[in-house]
């Protein structure tokens, strides 16, 4: 039986989609760099750190710059986002999270944040749900981004759980690798295509039980087990 002591949910593509502002902001600066890419593209950079995703963006357009002028786009398409999360409102939070989120404290799960967002507070200021996270590990305090499992682990630490003890939301395919390769429950939220690796896939938290959940996860691991 699982021991669920606390939940670490990612941000974008979780909590709220921020992935269109992103989409919006990279956009406007690959297209001033005389590069374009799709939305399809932009699915690529779905939970891929800042820098990371600049550097996706240059190579899909075949463009080559210094670290000095990575830092000086990087800014720029930052200050852009931040535009779009100014306007952001809690009714921007995706469908069941508030809900799921007092079930969660209703029944003294502890509650994280790990998403590779340097912007974390800010949004989950804008959005109004910072009072609801006891531990928010973000892009300004890890090193190794996701897959990498250090925003999950110290997530776990922070909370004082086992990383056995929580569960793990995320809807990046990096995302979920991370928290499986940490040791935690990870749930997919999204499409089983491309989540299928996670312990459990749901589309999105509508309706979504914490108990009803629970009692799937026990009986996955029981059947890995056996
Ligand atoms: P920032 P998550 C990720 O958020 C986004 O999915 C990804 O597109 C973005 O590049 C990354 O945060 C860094 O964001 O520019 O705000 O530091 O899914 O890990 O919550
Ligand atoms: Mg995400």
């Amino acid at each position: 039986m699982l021991n669920i002591k606390a939940c670490i949910f990612d941000l974008d593509g979780v909590i709220v989609d921020t992935a269109k502002y992103h989409f919006v902001a990279w956009r406007r600066l690959a297209n001033e760099l005389g590069i374009d890419f799709t939305e399809r593209e932009n699915e690529k950079l779905k939970g891929v750190s800042r820098i990371k995703s600049l550097e996706l963006i240059l190579k899909w357009g075949g463009v080559e710059i210094d670290k000095n002028r990575k830092k000086e786009l990087t800014d720029r398409k930052n200050a852009w986002y931040l535009e779009h999360i100014a306007k952001m409102t809690p009714n921007e939070i995706l469908p069941g999270v508030i809900p799921f989120l007092k079930s969660l404290q209703e029944r003294g799960i502890k509650v994280g944040l790990g998403s590779a967002s340097k912007n974390a507070v800010p949004i989950l200021r804008q959005i109004g749900l910072l009072e609801h996270f006891g531990s928010i590990m973000d892009g300004t305090k890890v090193v190794n981004g996701k897959p990498h499992p250090e925003v999950f682990l110290k997530g776990c630490s922070e909370l004082n759980v086992l990383p056995a003890q929580c569960i793990v939301f995320e809807d990046a395919e990096k995302g979920i690798t991370a928290a499986l390769d940490g040791g935690m429950i990870a749930v997919g939220v999204g499409s089983e295509s491309v989540l299928g690796h996670a312990h459990f896939v749901i589309p999105d938290f509508k309706n979504m039980e914490f108990d009803v959940l629970l009692e799937i996860l026990n009986e996955k691991m029981l059947s890995i087990r056996n």
